[in-house]
This record gives structure tokens, C-alpha cells and sequence, in this order.
């Protein structure tokens, strides 16, 4: 054995390089095999003197200790890259892109006006598409020959029953479920489908979405209601909303009132979303009919409350300019992917 054996080893391991991982697998057992040239140099050492033991013991693991180092560093440098060797794969092909999906507009309108109602303090409740008549109707004081609980309007489920199902009209069904079985006060709103017997056109469908909430405690006065749209208008539509609200009527509230927020389009000048206005109209309020209260086991001579309802899809038409609201329900790729990147947003 002599020292030159060794250099002569660990100047080959300088020069070596290799564009494969097969180069470097073939130039490992060529070096550490069972028949490589560092494994030939233990074989040696095993016979020679002590004294030259010593000389060479250490300088010998040494070498085998870089030879390793570097089949390792050739390994890692090459990577994937040389596999582009093995016969009928081409690893410079590009792969399958995978289709990222994104939220559909109701899914994110939705989701902003659930976050800043939860800011208010406000529970989420849900509840059953199929209802019975108490829930969507009684409750609510619909008179028993009102439109709504005609088979023109609602889709019936069972019917010549005295409380027969149906699919809801509106989620204020969830709330009376509420107010059934949770202590006062209340603060509550329920996001959900809900379905009416509509001739499908741009403007009306069968099923849509909407946001209703509750609130009951004792005191509660227009003046509140007032307040929580005006604050809710401003964290949804801008800080600069104004917001302003016209007699209306609904069977379940009393006084109740239609809101509009002051267009940010055209910012009150008048264009054709506002069609020359300056007004949208984006929700139905009221404060809740003392019957209502009543119906549920709510002494309404203590408490007192206020209710209001909106519609998804109008809220989303105005926020995205949406003409027809058959795209909501098309799942047409086209129309889906124009609210791709709200991904990152929501
Ligand atoms: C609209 C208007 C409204 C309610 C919903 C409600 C619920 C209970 C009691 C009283 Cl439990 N009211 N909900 C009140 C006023 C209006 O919705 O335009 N929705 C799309």
C-alpha cells in the first residue's frame, strides 16, 4: 500500500463528474462497490504492519469518507433530472395543471354578510328547506288566505293535512325555531335556500337565497334597527353609504320598511344599475308584530324586536353587475370562473 494509491483515488474523486444517476450509481461501485478501488485499499490494509496501519488508518477513512460525500452531492445535483434517462418518460414535459375552483358569488356574498353580522355580536342559525306550515306561515301571522300559501307561490310537499310540508319560502322559518327554544335576548341570522313556484325569467327564480335576522331584547326601537342597517351598509358597501328607508309592508313586522343604499356606482348622480335614482334597493325590515312574539312564547308587552331579510343573489347582482340571475344556477364555466381570483379575497 502507499500513499500515492490513496491521492491517486482522491484526485479521480476531484474530477468526477456525472450527468445521470446511472453515471453516479456505476461511478459508486467503481469507487465503493465490492470490487472498487477503495474497497480493494481496505482489503490491502486488512495485511499490512502495524506501523504502516498507522500511517494509513486514518487517511484511508478519510478517503472513503469523501468518495461517499461526493456520490451523495452528485445524487442530490442531478435530481430528478436524470431519470429523464429511463426510456419513455420525458421529464421536460409539462404536468397536468390542476383546475383550482372558486367560490360561487352567493357563497362569497353570503360569507361577508355572515363576518359582519358575527361582528355585531350576532349567532348563525340553520334549519330544515322542508318546513311545515306553523313554522312558515303561522308563526309568522300570515292570515290563512294570504297569496303566499296558495299552490301557485309555495311548492307543497304533503298537503290536505292541517299542517302540511312544503319547501320554505324564507328563512324567518329558522328564526321562529329560535325563538321556540333559546333564552332572551335574541341576536341571530339565518343564511339559507330558500324555493317559491316562480316562472324562471332574468329577474325571478325558483330557488334563491337570502340572509334574515333577529334581534329581541327589551327596549328595542326603530331608532336600533336603523342603526344596525346603516352600520351593516357601511361595512358591506363602503363607509361613505348613506342609507334610506321607505314604508313597506310585511305580514310578520309592524311598521316595516324597504332599505336602499345610496348607489357607489354613480355615487347619486344616476346611471342605469340605479337607473337614474341613485338609490338600490337591497333589503326588507320591520320590527316584529306583536303576534309573532306571542305566537312563540315571547311576552311582547316586555320585549320587543326587529327583523330584517335579503336576497343573495340581488346583492350579488349589484355587486358584480350581474344582468340574469339564470347564471347563478347554470354553473356555466364561463360565468363561474369570472370570480376565480376572489379566492384569495374571501
Ligand atoms: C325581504 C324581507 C324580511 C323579516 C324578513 C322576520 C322574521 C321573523 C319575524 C319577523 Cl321571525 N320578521 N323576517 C322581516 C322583514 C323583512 O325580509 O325582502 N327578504 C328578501
Amino acid at each position: 500500500m502507499q500513499k500515492q494509491d490513496i491521492d491517486r483515488i482522491l484526485a479521480e474523486l476531484d474530477a468526477l463528474s456525472c450527468k445521470t444517476q446511472k453515471e453516479v450509481e456505476e461511478a459508486r461501485v467503481r469507487f465503493l462497490g465490492k470490487k472498487g478501488s477503495i474497497t480493494a485499499l481496505f482489503d490491502e490494509f486488512r495485511t499490512v504492519d502495524k506501523d504502516l496501519k498507522k500511517e494509513f488508518g486514518r487517511p484511508l477513512n478519510e478517503l472513503k469518507q469523501t468518495a461517499q460525500t461526493k456520490i451523495e452531492s452528485l445524487k442530490e445535483s442531478i435530481g430528478g433530472e436524470g431519470a429523464a434517462e429511463v426510456p419513455g418518460i420525458d421529464m421536460s414535459m409539462p404536468g397536468d395543471t390542476m383546475e383550482l375552483g372558486s367560490r360561487h358569488p352567493v357563497s362569497i356574498v353570503r360569507q361577508e354578510i355572515v363576518d359582519i353580522f358575527r361582528k355585531f355580536g350576532y349567532d348563525v342559525a340553520e334549519g330544515p328547506e322542508v318546513e311545515d306550515d306553523y313554522h312558515v306561515f303561522e308563526a309568522l301571522n300570515f292570515p290563512p288566505n294570504h297569496p303566499a300559501r296558495d299552490m301557485q307561490d309555495t311548492f307543497f310537499v304533503s298537503s290536505g293535512h292541517p299542517n302540511p310540508l312544503l319547501l320554505r319560502t324564507h328563512t324567518s322559518s329558522v328564526q321562529v325555531r329560535t325563538m321556540e327554544k333559546m333564552g332572551l335576548p335574541i341576536r341571530v341570522i339565518c343564511p339559507g335556500r330558500v324555493f317559491r313556484n316562480e316562472a324562471i325569467s332574468a329577474r325571478a327564480h325558483c330557488i334563491f337565497h337570502q340572509v334574515e335576522g333577529l334581534y329581541i331584547d327589551e327596549n328595542v326601537t326603530f331608532a336600533d334597527l336603523r342603526q344596525a342597517i346603516l352600520l351593516f351598509a357601511r361595512e358591506m358597501f363602503g363607509p361613505e353609504t348613506q342609507i334610506r328607508m321607505r314604508p313597506s309592508y310585511f305580514p310578520f313586522t309592524e311598521p316595516s320598511a324597504e332599505v336602499d343604499v345610496s348607489c357607489n356606482i354613480c355615487h347619486g348622480k344616476g346611471c342605469n344599475i340605479c337607473k337614474g335614482t341613485g338609490w338600490l334597493e337591497i333589503l326588507g325590515c320591520g320590527m316584529v308584530d306583536p303576534n309573532v312574539l306571542e305566537a312563540s312564547g315571547i311576552d311582547s308587552k316586555k320585549y320587543s324586536g326587529f327583523a330584517f331579510g335579503m336576497g343573495l343573489e340581488r346583492i350579488a347582482m349589484l355587486k358584480w353587475r350581474v344582468n340574469d340571475l339564470r347564471h347563478y344556477f347554470e354553473n356555466d364555466m364561463r360565468f363561474l370562473e369570472e370570480f376565480a381570483t376572489s379566492v384569495k379575497e374571501f
